[in-house]
């Protein structure tokens, strides 16, 4: 790939914007310099909302429903005739392992595509009749209109997964869209302009502007006047700061932030299935994954046989390079590296006993400079600690025993967020039982993270406000309106 600095993509067309102003995009590997980025700021972001207006109003906002799920279609199909390319540029920016994003980040975000254009096709439209007193009675059905531009505020750790698991919808219900993608991942944000373009998307209806948060790309964006609706995926704190922004002018919001996700795993599980699930829902993706737990609760009698089966397994990964068929990426930057070892230090200062991990691994002189930690396991803090309270966003996770079922419900909800939970039990009857008592928007039973898209997606409490998935997705990407006719 070729160090050719990353431009804004407005009005379907490349653009180095007016600023001149670029930033470095690091490698998480080894600290080196992929490219630079063009940053955005309000004359940038101005002209992107422009054109997403003029495109609402032009040929995408005439285009038949068919027509647009036409297009769709070949975006889905374009992000896959160009798999290894996306799947280059997404290792790059996130320093993942290959074997990960081939199997999640880049099929999904073709699926993304075509889901919710078939979301959008099969959604059948309701009428009604009621009597009136004169009694010729009156017609009453609901159209669903476009919000209009939607400006999608997206993360690093999912890049093209979760940015496409917005602007699919969004497209697909006839909106246009202003992307910011986060000024660590900028690449298949960028690439997929092309894909637009050779798709026959016409210009304006996706377009991205590069840059950061406050005083830039992001915070021009979500207090532009033109902007109708915003969806965010990012830091709780974050999006208190969107909200607010929001708030002048009365716009949408959709907002899927952070959480300390529980794994809750009882004597009665089947072992084998436990260990592989909570494995990969704390260590996958070196632990960024908004859904991956952080707090394990564990039934007394089998704590020591699963805390001894985690720390073979955390000790077994491979960390490595995205070419190197390792089972762990670095973190995705130095500054992360530094809030992750925060935590580190603290749960040893806070007496935690460190199973395994804790550190900086030796990577070699080659990925010497990258952001690399170790997989740690943490046992013997209390629940109030700042470990067992706080998002670390790292490849970690904290094993707690307990003796009962209302014990565990308890101390799993006992947390500002509610996002994501998975039970662990072969009673079926426990496991309906207690997953209707765990306050977050998604509860696995013997499983995570196994997804379909038709499902309503978001989290409870400070985890996020919305649901997105399926037709759910389409209650914030359209604005429902009732049309009375008097017969
Ligand atoms: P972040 O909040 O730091 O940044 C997210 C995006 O917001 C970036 O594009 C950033 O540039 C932008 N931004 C930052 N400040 C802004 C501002 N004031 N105005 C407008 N835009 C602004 O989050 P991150 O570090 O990129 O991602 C990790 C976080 O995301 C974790 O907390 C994780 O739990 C959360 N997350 C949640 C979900 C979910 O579905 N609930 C999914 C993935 C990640
Ligand atoms: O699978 C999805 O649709 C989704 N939004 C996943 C989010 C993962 C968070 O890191």
């Amino acid at each position: 790939m070729s160090k050719k600095a990353v431009m804004h993509f407005i009005n379907g067309a490349y653009t180095a914007g007016t600023s001149g102003k670029v930033f470095q995009n690091i490698s998480p590997v080894d600290g080196s310099v992929i490219c630079d980025v063009h940053e955005g700021l309000k004359p940038e972001v101005d002209a992107a909302v422009t054109a997403a207006q003029a495109a609402l109003n032009g040929p995408w906002g005439k285009m038949t429903t068919d027509e647009r799920v036409a297009i769709l279609y070949k975006v889905a199909d374009g992000i896959n005739a160009r798999f290894d390319e996306f799947l280059e540029a997404e290792c790059r920016d996130t320093g993942k392992p290959k074997s990960l994003a081939s199997h999640i980040d880049i099929p999904r975000g073709a699926a993304n595509f075509k889901v919710f254009a078939d979301v959008i096709k099969n959604t059948p439209t309701e009428a009604f009749t009621m009597p009136t007193p004169d009694g010729t009675g009156a017609l009453n059905y609901a159209i669903r209109a476009p919000k209009g531009v939607i400006a999608v505020i997206s993360p690093w750790n999912l890049p093209l997964l979760l940015m496409t698991w917005k602007v699919g919808p969004a497209l697909a219900c006839g909106n246009t869209v202003v992307v910011k993608p986060s000024e660590e991942t900028p690449l298949t944000t960028s690439l997929l302009g092309e894909v637009m373009n050779e798709a026959g998307m016409p210009p304006g209806v996706y377009n991205v502007v590069n840059g950061f948060g406050p005083e830039s790309a992001g915070a021009y964006l979500t207090q532009h006047p033109g902007v109708d609706a915003i969806t965010f995926t990012g830091e709780t704190s974050t999006g208190t700061a969107i909200m607010q922004a929001a708030a002048v002018g009365m716009r949408d919001i959709s907002m899927e932030l952070g959480g300390k996700n529980p794994a809750i795993v009882f004597a009665d599980c089947d072992m084998d299935k436990a260990i592989e699930g909570v494995m990969r829902s704390v260590f996958v993706n070196c632990g960024q994954v908004c859904l991956g737990t952080e707090r394990v609760y564990v039934e007394r009698p089998i704590f020591d046989e699963f805390v001894s089966r985690l720390k073979t397994g955390a000790e077994g990964l491979k960390l490595g390079a995205p070419d190197d068929g390792a089972n762990m990426g670095p973190l995705i930057s130095k500054e992360h590296q530094g809030k992750v070892l925060g935590y580190y230090a603290l749960a040893k200062k806070l007496g935690a006993n460190v199973v395994t991990g804790g550190g900086v691994p030796d990577m070699g002189d080659a990925l010497s400079g990258g952001a690399w930690v170790e997989p740690t396991i943490w046992t013997g803090l209390d629940d109030d600690s700042a470990i067992m309270r706080e998002e670390i966003f790292g490849p970690c996770c904290h094993i707690s025993p307990f003796d009962d079922e209302d014990e565990v419900i308890r101390r799993a909800n006992d947390t500002v967020y509610g996002l994501a939970s998975s039970i662990w039990t072969e009673n079926l009857s426990r496991a309906h039982r207690v997953a209707g008592q765990i306050e977050s928007g998604l509860t696995w039973v013997n499983s995570w993270f196994l997804r379909d898209l038709r499902t309503p997606f978001g989290g409870s409490k400070q985890s996020g406000i919305g649901r997105e998935g399926g037709v759910h997705s389409l209650e914030f990407y359209t604005e429902m309106r009732n049309i009375c006719v008097k017969l």
